[in-house]
């Protein structure tokens, strides 16, 4: 298991400080996040002494027989999983299985910038790749792991995790790929699922919304629930911890979206040629198990994105608040607006919640 130990706090006042926070967190002033963010910036240990990405081993016997390399996968995907189906994941645009391009009219899309882009179709890493390589020894110390090359310097993450069973598995597994429009996939890059306010479509009539400055992504409602139950799958299948925050923004999207007569039959059609179902699309009740749940701060289990731009520590929490009478302060409306998908905080969908509270 990857653990990073934070330094303990030695001497009194940092006992003090645990002992005054245990207190916060008891009485719900402090949430279980945030206290352990303050206890691992004043150099204290958090409870549950890990920080940034962990994850659960997994046993590599038991891993489902995916394609064993990205082209076949993304031939199998195109042709096989989605015959009859030729529909992109976000934007429901026709695609051409054999050419690899994307009918823009049949969809009302218009490229943000890069038409040539936008006119192929990709297959898309919903749990992104980049993250999953932030839980693997290959990719964080690949020194360690691969050595280095014939010219004495260190081989990059992604060519050492080539080897790494997990890593390849995970990376060519068809529950979390999906056709998409070719400039969306390289838009959303590696950045969180979350809410985002205000009218920030960008793609013509497709309702996907991505905002580079807070490297988040907001899917069109249709495939809400269908992103939470492959953000489960995967963690569920390859141990890769989810956030308490992300886990409960899913179970809400995964509500939101129920699954329809597409989403399983293409499970099936996946499950006849990896060997697995995804068990959040076929069992009803199916929930994530805690040991998949880390305390990290949401969008810690991306390595990049916390270099960039480390993540606000979580001062507030999505229960049990709902209504501005209910909220403190602006940024605490604005909060439950991004975070907790609280939209009926912001009544004329201006982006900006709570006019008693923020103006506007
Ligand atoms: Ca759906």
């Amino acid at each position: 298991m990857a653990k990073k130990t934070a330094p303990k706090t030695t001497g009194k006042i940092g006992g003090f400080l645990a002992a005054l926070l245990a207190l916060l967190v008891g009485v719900g002033f402090v949430s279980p996040d945030t206290r352990d963010w303050l206890l691992s910036w004043l150099g204290g240990s958090p409870s549950s002494q890990q920080t940034g990405p962990t994850s659960t081993p997994v046993d590599a016997s038991k891993l489902p027989k995916t394609p064993s390399s990205f082209d076949s996968a993304k031939r199998i995907l195109y042709e096989k999983i989605y015959a009859g189906h030729s529909k992109t994941f976000y934007c429901g645009c026709d695609f051409d299985p054999k050419q690899r391009t994307v009918d823009l009219a049949s969809c009302g899309v218009t490229p943000r910038k890069n038409a040539e882009r936008a006119s192929r179709v990709e297959a898309e890493h919903v749990f992104p790749a980049e993250w999953f390589g932030g839980f693997r020894p290959c990719w964080r110390d690949s020194e360690k792991v691969c050595g280095l090359d014939s010219k004495g310097e260190k081989i990059p993450g992604r060519k050492c995790c080539e080897k790494d069973p997990v890593f390849m598995t995970a990376h060519n597994d068809l529950h979390n790929l999906y056709p998409a429009v070719g400039e969306v996939n390289g838009d959303r890059s590696n950045f969180s699922w979350g809410m985002i306010p205000g009218n920030k479509q960008e793609y013509g009539r497709c309702a996907i919304k991505i905002d580079s400055s807070i490297r988040r992504a907001e899917p069109p409602d249709a495939v809400k629930g269908d992103i939470s139950r492959t953000m489960f799958y995967m963690s569920a299948t390859y141990g890769f911890r989810l956030s308490r925050q992300d886990v409960q923004l899913f179970n809400a999207w995964d509500k939101q979206d129920p699954v329809d007569a597409w989403e399983q039959e293409r499970n099936r059609r996946i499950a006849a040629v990896q060997g697995n179902l995804n068990p959040f699309i076929t069992e009803d009740s199916k929930q994530l198990d805690s040991s998949h749940v880390s305390d990290a701060p949401a969008g810690a289990v991306t390595p990049t994105a916390v270099a960039v731009t480390p993540a606000p520590a979580p001062v507030y929490r999505c229960e049990p608040k709902k209504t501005c009478g209910q909220m403190t302060r602006c940024e605490e409306a604005r909060y439950h607006l991004t975070q907790c998908g609280n939209t009926g905080l912001d009544r004329d969908g201006d982006g900006t919640p709570c006019a008693s509270l923020c103006g506007g």
